[in-house]
């Protein structure tokens, strides 16, 4: 008799335990109903660079303020971005967030998203599109700010003489025409310089290293290396110390982005110059819909502050409290 009584015991509290949780269930359905939902489609996951930017727009999108982030990694694809533009626009989301690829070529899936009444915010890196109107604003870098940066420094601390080798990003990215730019205008204006080797990297660390170990097994003469972001940087500075060379002196590094592994490389002598790019861009880009929410126009372009770092300025302390 006690052991029915238990069974019956046990049974109601299994029964009550259920109905709970159908209850919470039906509750947070509820309260995701409540959830702006944005749909990012990011360009992929090819640099320490692009990994702190996507940490920041999820901490930034979470649930906890309030949001529903749909992340999208497009390998470094347009045509995936532009999939996953239309699977935004198809699931309705309330906000697209897109960091393109490259700049062109965005115009009719951008008309649809401008049909469907969705607002684009494009981050990071720019796009050409024939009307303004088909994005709600901007905000990221000056790449070719950056790239001056870069030249003057170089002008600077380095000898008349140079013999560049020029990795790039991905070819069409607003960060490598800016960066690229720099390096052009500074090549025709200095006679003692130029530019032995050229070819794209995509900003990976794999591209670097087999560029630079190409260069080398070649034979080719450099003392530069004019890398478009810390990755391929990463790479380069392998491929020369397993060849016994010294990065910093024998050859001079100058790299963009500035993350916490490369400043470490900058205390240490092997990377010359890092110009500052940064990515924590979740807390901006949060902004900007907090005030489309309002009612208010936020400004069409806002670019973010940024600085550089080498041997003579860099601090334990900037070193340290890198986000990225
Ligand atoms: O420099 C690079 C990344 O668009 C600014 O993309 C970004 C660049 C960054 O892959 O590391």
């Amino acid at each position: 008799m006690k052991r029915i009584f238990i069974s019956i015991l046990v049974l109601y509290a299994a029964i009550l335990l259920w109905a709970c949780s159908g209850n919470r269930n039906r509750e947070e359905a509820e309260d995701d109903s409540q959830l702006i939902v944005v749909g990012f489609s990011q360009v992929g996951a090819e640099s320490d660079w692009r990994n702190g930017n996507t940490h920041s727009m999820q901490e930034a999108f979470s649930m906890e303020n309030g949001y529903r982030l749909i992340l999208d990694d497009a390998q470094q694809k347009q045509e995936k971005q532009i999939t996953a533009i239309r699977n935004f626009i198809n699931q309705g989301v309330d906000y697209i967030v897109l960091a393109p690829t490259t700049e062109l070529n965005w115009d009719t899936v951008l008309m649809e998203a401008k049909a469907a009444g969705i607002p684009v915010i494009i981050v990071d890196r720019m796009i050409e599109v024939s009307d303004e109107s088909l994005f709600t604003c901007w905000v990221g870098s000056d790449f070719h700010r950056e790239g001056d940066i870069a030249v003057k420094w170089m002008e600077e601390h380095l000898p008349e003489k140079l013999r560049i080798v020029h990795l790039q990003g991905n070819l069409g990215s607003s960060a490598q025409i800016g960066r690229s730019d720099g390096l052009k205008r500074a090549l025709l204006a200095h006679p003692g310089w130029s530019e032995v080797f050229e070819a794209p990297g995509d900003f990976v660390e794999a591209k670097g290293l087999e560029l630079t170990e190409m260069l080398l097994k070649n034979n080719t003469d450099f003392n530069v290396i004019y890398s478009e972001n810390d990755n391929m940087a990463f790479g380069a500075i392998t491929a020369l110390e397993d060849a016994g060379l010294r990065p910093g002196e024998d050859v001079a590094i100058i790299s963009f982005d500035a993350g916490a592994r490369a400043l470490s490389l900058v205390m240490e002598g092997k990377i010359n110059l890092d110009v500052e790019c940064n990515p924590m861009h979740g807390p901006r880009v949060r902004a900007i819909i907090e005030q489309l929410r309002r009612g208010e126009t936020p400004p069409k372009y806002t670019y973010v502050d940024e600085t550089y770092f080498d041997t003579f300025n860099l601090t334990e302390d900037i070193m340290t409290s890198r986000g990225y």
